[in-house]
């Protein structure tokens, strides 16, 4: 059974009759890349997430896409606005480059985006790198992304989405060229309380680089407070708590939260492609061998989803509970990112070592406890992989939302796993029914693990039941942002949204 798709290109048009869709963002959906055969050029395809939910909508509404030329052929196949047409075999909407120099990435994406805003939001001052050089590229390279955005809607009305923390300034780079542009930003990584923004030296240019917009857009509506008391403290916006708008040098944004999901039949078609049972065996018999249940962990290699807390816990579960030793195994998916930047570094090395550790201690000659996969899955393998798993263990120490947990629930379809899932991931609002685990608490969260795999199948099933029939997928929340985009563009009483239930 699939579920209902809102027609997206018709519910941009409602909202926006007359102007271009335009969509800016640090990735692009499309890579060019030298093919194994000398002179050939390969395309790298949208995967996963809002990237492949965004295509087919710009496919249909035509439109452009603003995003930094990173595949090494992508420069070849441009013409000399840096414009090439996407999809490759039927042309239907324009992927306009950026391009970004050696010190670029290393300063305003490495440095300013990922050393800086990251940890910031992640509320990890204590790994923020301040210096003047990333600030300075970061504000260079938003410029440039505004430019080529101004030049894309030249002679037209448009509607500009901005993605994320890369990006917070140049909508108003934008707006001060084209005030007649509809702005709106999703940002997608928490926004932290004002104790920890106001380290920022350049918290005020931030605000104001966002506050440009006519929506911004949080996770959780804890997210879209911290950001209106930063605006009013920060940068003297005048906030409307009841209407939820900030308003600064007679523009007014207006905040809202949109919790962001997935394409759930995506999930669920690769769980259950024909051959899903064989597909199964084959994993079974290459990492339990032996039998009993499964454990799985996808995560990005990255500080903030608790790598190192997770492990502990199940070193505590294999140590205290003897029973589940030979009986439960555990895969944890690590893709490596980021590995140019120090902490990541130490994190791969940090968690390699606990792996092996606990591998040491409670390893047998027929029976190794945890796999450690630090390489990426393609995404129907990963479907496979959670609708296998006895469990799956969400262990963020702060998130904005994480998807892992969407897609689990997603992947399901036998709906008897259990999910585990941090009390600091933005999902935990939405999935009541998920076993909450503090990550800072090993062995509370070894007791969770435990508990877990003792569930009664009937519990199991009600929980995941009850999670599998309240999902909303990333199309219903596509059509959520356009509509309160829309009113916010009007100037209409926010908080309109209504539930398609
Ligand atoms: C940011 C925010 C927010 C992981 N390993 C593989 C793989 N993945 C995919 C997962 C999932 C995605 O990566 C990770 O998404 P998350 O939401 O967990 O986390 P971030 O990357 O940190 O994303 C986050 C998100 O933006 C959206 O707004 O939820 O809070 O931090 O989709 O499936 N995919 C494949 N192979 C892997 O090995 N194919």
């Amino acid at each position: 059974m699939t579920t209902p798709k809102p027609d997206l290109a018709a519910v941009f048009r409602e909202q926006f009759p007359d102007r271009k869709f335009i969509v800016v963002s640090n990735r692009e959906p499309y890579e060019h890349r030298w093919a194994e055969e000398v002179g050939e050029i390969s395309v790298q395809r949208p995967t996963g997430g809002l990237t492949s939910a965004l295509d087919p909508l710009l496919q249909a509404l035509g439109g452009t896409w603003v995003a930094w030329g990173s595949g090494e052929a992508d420069a070849t196949v441009v013409d000399e606005q840096n414009r090439v047409g996407v999809p490759p075999e039927r042309e239907s909407y324009r992927l306009r480059r950026v391009w970004l120099t050696h010190h670029d990435i290393h300063r305003y994406y490495l440095g300013f985006s990922n050393q800086f805003l990251w940890p910031l939001c992640h509320l990890r001052p204590d790994l923020t790198r301040v210096r003047s050089r990333y600030w300075e590229r970061y504000r260079r390279v938003n410029r440039r992304f505004a430019e080529a955005v101004l030049d894309e809607v030249k002679g037209s009305d448009a509607a500009v989405w901005f993605q994320d923390y890369h990006l917070a300034l140049a909508p108003e780079f934008v707006r001060s060229r084209r005030p007649d542009l509809s702005l709106a930003h999703f940002w997608h990584i928490p926004w932290p309380p004002i104790e920890i923004f106001r380290i920022s030296p350049q918290a005020e240019y931030l605000l104001r680089g966002l506050l440009a917009n006519d929506l911004v857009g949080f996770h959780l509506p804890s997210f879209a407070d911290n950001f209106l008391h930063c605006a009013e403290e920060l940068a003297g916006a005048e906030i409307d708590w009841e209407r939820r708008t900030a308003t600064l040098g007679g523009h007014t944004a207006h905040v809202r939260d949109f919790p962001i999901s997935i394409d759930i039949d995506a999930f669920v078609e690769a769980a259950t492609v024909e051959d899903a049972p064989a597909q199964m065996e084959r994993i079974r018999d290459r990492y339990l061998p032996q039998g009993g249940k499964l454990g799985l962990g996808i995560d990005r290699l990255d500080y903030s989803k608790g790598l190192p807390q997770k492990f502990k816990a199940l070193e505590f579960l294999w140590e205290r509970y003897p029973e589940f030793r030979e009986k439960f195994t555990f895969i944890q998916v690590a893709v490596p990112s980021r590995s140019d930047i120090e902490a990541y570094d130490e994190l791969a090395e940090r968690v390699d070592r606990q792996a092996w550790h606990i591998n040491d201690l409670y390893g047998t000659d027929d029976w190794q406890p945890v796999h450690l996969l630090k390489q990426s899955v393609p995404q129907n393998r990963l479907a496979l992989l959670y609708r296998m798993a006895d469990i799956c263990a969400v262990s963020s120490l702060q998130d904005g939302m994480n998807l892992v947990a969407k897609e689990y629930v997603a992947s399901q379809t036998d709906e008897t796993g259990a999910l585990l899932l941090s009390i600091f991931a933005g999902a935990s609002a939405e999935l009541p029914e998920a076993l909450p685990i503090n990550p800072y608490d090993p062995e509370q969260f070894a007791i969770a693990v435990r508990d877990a795999l003792n569930l009664p199948e009937e519990e199991r099933r009600r929980r995941m039941g009850a999670m599998r029939g309240s999902q909303r997928s990333i199309f219903d929340w596509m059509g959520e942002v356009f509509t309160e985009w829309g009113a916010a563009d009007r100037g209409e009483e926010a908080g309109t949204v209504v539930d398609p239930g």
